[in-house]
């Protein structure tokens, strides 16, 4: 163990062969042991009292609920791997929050609502259809390998949806948006894919 740094660049490749080999390393993509930090923009302080979650649009009842409020949900713990557009992969991520899935069941999306425009501090914004978020392992985070998370890696709240490129899992989210059309969001309006999806290659608008 005392020479364990020395070996880390092995230790990286070692893990990174069996990830590929599980399937579980996207393409055009490498595997990082560390976590990088990367958003657009400055890490928003966390003002409680001017904090709520807020659901709109095409939804059969609207919420809005404040920090203390969030925190009183039902909890799950999901574990899962991370893909960032920028070609690095972190695995085995243990996240702990609310469900997703414990939203739609209070909000009941109407029929006609197809796709979700989530909302995030400072006018950050991505787009993720809705059949993407009704997943067992989509949650809203609070915590991260038992600790709550940094204020560079979202804190309060993010979301994560782990099957899609990372732009998606939305840092400081403050809610959600229901709609009946698809409406690209902050790296959408880029030139990013409208879905995303890291073993499609989803990259571009193009990909
Ligand atoms: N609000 C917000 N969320 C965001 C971003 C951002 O710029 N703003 N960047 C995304 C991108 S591109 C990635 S790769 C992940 C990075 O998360 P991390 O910094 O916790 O590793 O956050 C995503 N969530
Ligand atoms: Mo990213």
């Amino acid at each position: 163990m005392a020479f364990s740094g020395m070996f880390s660049g092995d230790e990286r490749k070692r893990k990174e062969q069996e990830m590929r080999a599980e399937g579980r390393l996207p393409p055009g993509q490498s595997l990082t042991l560390k976590w990088p930090v990367l958003h657009y923009g400055a890490v928003p302080s966390f003002d409680e009292a001017h904090w709520d979650f807020h659901v709109a649009g095409l939804v059969g009842q609207s919420l809005t609920l404040t920090w203390k409020e969030f925190n009183q949900l039902p909890r799950v713990e999901r574990i899962s791997d991370f893909h960032c557009v920028t070609r690095w992969s972190r695995f085995d991520n243990r996240w702990t929050g609310v469900a997703m899935r414990e939203i739609l069941a209070r909000v009941k999306p109407k029929p006609e609502a197809s796709y979700v425009l989530v909302h995030a501090e400072q006018g950050y914004t991505a787009n993720v259809p809705l059949a993407d978020l009704d997943r067992d392992n989509v949650l809203l985070a609070t915590h991260h390998d038992g600790e709550p998370l940094t204020p560079d890696h979202g804190y309060p709240l993010r979301l994560i949806v782990p099957h899609l490129y990372a732009w998606k899992s939305v840092k400081w989210v403050r809610g959600f948006e229901f709609l009946s059309q698809d409406q690209a969001g902050f790296w959408e309006q880029n030139g990013y894919h409208m879905r995303g999806d890291p073993f499609k290659e989803q990259r571009f608008d193009t990909d």
